[in-house]
């Protein structure tokens, strides 16, 4: 039968408008998408370019770095980790590498935390991996325990809440009490009652470059009070209500605002606006916190310590899941001064997923300017472009 040619044509159409369709369906991914995409790709990542070491006087490794030397050259300073007794081989892996690259030369103690002993093997593998002295401390148990004023009520619906958006480790009490932990209590322990800087180290992380200066004296001589390796966003389903407790309190204290903050790299909303939506007016941008080189002076300061307790008072640790990454960035963006915040680009560091992994001779084992392993919408997570531009590369 001839089919006339009105028909034909409208059946061709049908017949293209179809395929058309079905392209737009796979080869365009969201809109939102497409836009990071190209920020990205026009971004140059300043790793790619030749690192070598901070400007200005810098402590060599020598003899008054020796362990146990009288007259050290050593500053009130540890290299610290919460770690448990099971994690005793990823324990040591990190050692290794922080040992071989920075802390033979320096020889700082190593202090250790827990919420139960540590078990005679765990002292004894760790005491052998360092020259330097260690300390092995119990995390007493009102630093630790969910405090009695969250409702368990509320904190089982609540998990339950987070699960349902996908909220990794949200039903894991012990997390809740970690992120607390670092987020306000870890350096009231009385141990570290005469330590001032400390750099934070987990299991399984990873050193690349030779670090050839004593960091805690370039802190302390620059008058720096944080050092940071990565800067990421976070997931705005951990912490609805972080940024919106943190509003009514600067709204009771304006006096802790730093005249120079960093609250561009907070609120910003251009960069991935719906983050900034969803975590109602904070950009989720925060300093990678399980890489820390920071003075303690600024947690144990008044403006701090009323933070940390309106924050803990309201519950989000156990309600939601707000870790001590966003915490310390949000407290350090509105009350330090910017400029006293340090990028340590040539320190070489990976914890899974992500690199910091520079330019540099001093670097072996890793890929220069790669940023994560993996999927390649892990690359998206990276807030440093956010940091250089409201901030700058101190
Ligand atoms: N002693 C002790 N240490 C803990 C506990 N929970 C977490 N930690 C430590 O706290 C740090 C952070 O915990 P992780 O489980 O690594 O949390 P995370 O880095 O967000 O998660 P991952 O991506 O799985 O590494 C690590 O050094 C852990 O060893 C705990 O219940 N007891
Ligand atoms: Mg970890």
């Amino acid at each position: 039968m001839a089919i006339s040619r009105p028909v034909r044509t409208l059946g061709l159409a049908a017949v293209l408008l179809w395929c058309f369709f079905i392209y737009q369906i796979w080869h365009s991914g969201p809109p939102n998408t497409a836009a990071l995409d190209k920020i990205i790709s026009t971004e140059r990542d300043p790793n790619l370019d030749p690192t070598g070491e901070p400007e200005g006087p810098l402590h060599r490794a020598s003899e008054r770095y020796a362990p146990g030397a009288a007259g050290t050259a050593r500053i009130n300073a540890t290299l610290l980790s919460l770690v448990r007794n099971e994690e005793l081989d990823g324990m040591l892996q990190a050692m290794r590498d922080l040992e071989r690259t920075w802390n033979h030369k320096f020889n700082y103690p190593w202090t250790f935390f827990n919420d139960v002993p540590f078990t005679e093997e765990f002292k004894k593998a760790t005491r052998a991996a360092t020259k330097a002295d260690v300390h092995y401390e119990l995390i007493p148990t009102e630093h630790w325990d969910m405090p009695a004023w969250i409702d368990k009520n509320l904190y089982k619906e609540s998990v339950q809440l987070l699960l349902d958006n996908k909220i990794q480790y949200a039903d894991k009490l012990s997390y809740h009490q970690m992120c607390r932990w670092n987020s306000g209590l870890f350096y009231k322990h009385p141990a570290l009652a005469n330590t001032q800087y400390y750099w934070r180290v987990e299991p399984k992380v990873h050193f690349f470059c030779d670090v050839d200066y004593d960091v805690f004296r370039f802190m302390q001589e620059n008058n720096k009070t944080y050092g940071f390796t990565i800067n990421l966003y976070d997931a705005p389903a951990s912490i609805p209500t972080l940024w919106p407790e943190t509003v009514k309190f600067m709204a009771d204290h304006p006096e802790y605002i730093h005249e120079n903050n960093a609250i561009g790299w907070l609120t910003d909303s251009l960069r991935r606006p719906e983050h900034t939506r969803e975590a109602n007016g904070y950009s989720t941008c925060h300093f990678w916190s399980n890489f820390e080189i920071a003075d303690m002076s600024f947690w144990r300061s008044q403006a701090y310590e009323d933070y940390f307790n309106h924050l803990d008072r309201a519950g989000g640790f156990f309600y939601e899941r707000w870790g001590d990454a966003p915490v310390h960035s949000i407290a350090l963006g509105l009350f330090e001064d910017k400029h006293r915040i340090h990028w340590f680009r040539d320190i070489g560091y990976q914890h899974i997923p992500f690199f910091n992994c520079p330019n540099s001779p001093k670097c072996k084992g890793c890929v220069t300017g790669r940023f994560a392993e993996g999927e390649s919408w892990l690359n998206r997570e990276d807030c440093r472009p956010n940091w250089f531009k409201y901030v700058g590369m101190n």
